[in-house]
């Protein structure tokens, strides 16, 4: 099938992203605080002993972050008809992972950074045996808030079916992989198909999961929940591609963490591979081949729905 080329109209273009999607990410930080709220039938003793812990899970994924992943997985249910309350679990779930992936990413053994989302990185603000349990314990958590999705026991597979994928983006499918492929390259020759490999296990598979999770809650066939990972991978390379270009020409004031490591430790990176513009270049035909895969998914309205393309729109031109 071919369609006219689309484009991210100037209007999806204007609106800033808080704005935009004000009520997606208030509904989101609302669950992921409900979730990592301390439990209240916990006794005294283990409620005081913990505290220091609860904060940590909570300073790791609460207020910092853009939301991106959980913001993708809602907003493309609900243009897909799902209802928000079967989005939401998974939408957090995402973000709970992605979170453990950046506190374990930010250790010593790892990357070994001070500073995210402009704060101090979590084994610097609560310790090192710390950080590595936090990240540990919103892994685990991040499964048993899919389990808690309010579908209806006739629609339980869906859930495996989302409980199976989340498994191996999480692991060997995505982020396990892409964290050991990106440090065993640190300093080494690469080359370009050994690059896409790293950015599609590091941080496509998360995007990937995302949409296909949210066409599977949404009850979609097999063959377009396949076109929305295909989405995800292109949109999650181009969002890897822009966060090295802005590795090499933010700020650390605008970013919220440490600028030029890449260059520093050696990275597999596009801009280390083809220079910065032709990097840019790369990020700009990965925008156009979302936007081509956009069309192509069987939307109920039967076009792109304009806030999908302004979440596109934001990615593609982000400054942080
Ligand atoms: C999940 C079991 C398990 C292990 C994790 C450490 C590790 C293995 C993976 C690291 C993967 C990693 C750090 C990928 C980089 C992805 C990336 C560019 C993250 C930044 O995403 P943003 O900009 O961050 O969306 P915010 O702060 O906005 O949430």
């Amino acid at each position: 099938m071919s369609h006219a080329p689309l484009s991210i109209p100037l209007s999806a273009q204007a609106m800033p992203y808080e704005t935009t999607f004000q009520d997606t990410l208030k509904a989101v930080r609302e669950h992921l605080a409900e979730i990592l709220a301390s439990p209240q039938h916990a006794t005294p003793l283990a409620q005081g002993l913990l505290a220091p812990l609860w904060d940590a899970l909570r300073y790791a994924c609460l207020d910092a972050g853009k939301l991106l992943r959980p913001v993708i997985l809602v907003e493309t249910g609900l243009a897909l008809g799902a209802p928000l309350a079967h989005l939401l679990p998974t939408a957090c779930a995402i973000e709970l992972v992605h979170a453990q992936s950046l506190v374990h990413d930010d250790l010593p053994c790892m990357d070994d950074d001070d500073l995210r989302r402009g704060k101090p990185t979590v084994h610097k603000a609560y310790g090192e045996s710390t950080a590595v349990l936090v990240g540990d314990a919103l892994l685990a958590m991040a499964f048993g808030v899919i389990a808690d999705t309010p579908l209806p026991p006739e629609r339980a597979s869906t859930l495996l079916t989302v409980v199976r994928s989340f498994s191996q983006v999480s692991s060997m499918g995505g982020l396990v992989s892409g964290q050991y492929l990106d440090i065993a390259h640190e300093k080494q020759p690469f080359d370009e198909p050994v690059l896409a490999l790293i950015h599609g296990y590091k941080t496509a598979a998360l995007f990937e999961f995302a949409f296909s999770a949210a066409g599977q809650l949404a009850g979609l066939p097999q063959q377009p929940c396949t076109q929305l990972a295909q989405l995800g991978q292109t949109l999650g390379l181009a969002f890897q591609v822009i966060d090295d270009i802005l590795d090499e020409t933010s700020e650390a004031a605008v970013l919220g963490k440490t600028i030029g490591k890449d260059r520093l430790q050696e990275k597999a990176t596009y801009p280390a591979l083809l220079g910065l513009e032709a990097a840019k270049a790369k990020a700009a035909t990965l925008g156009e081949q979302c936007l081509v895969q956009l069309a192509e998914i069987p939307w109920p309205s039967g076009i792109v729905p304009e806030r999908l393309l302004a979440l596109v729109g934001f990615v593609l031109n982000r400054q942080h």
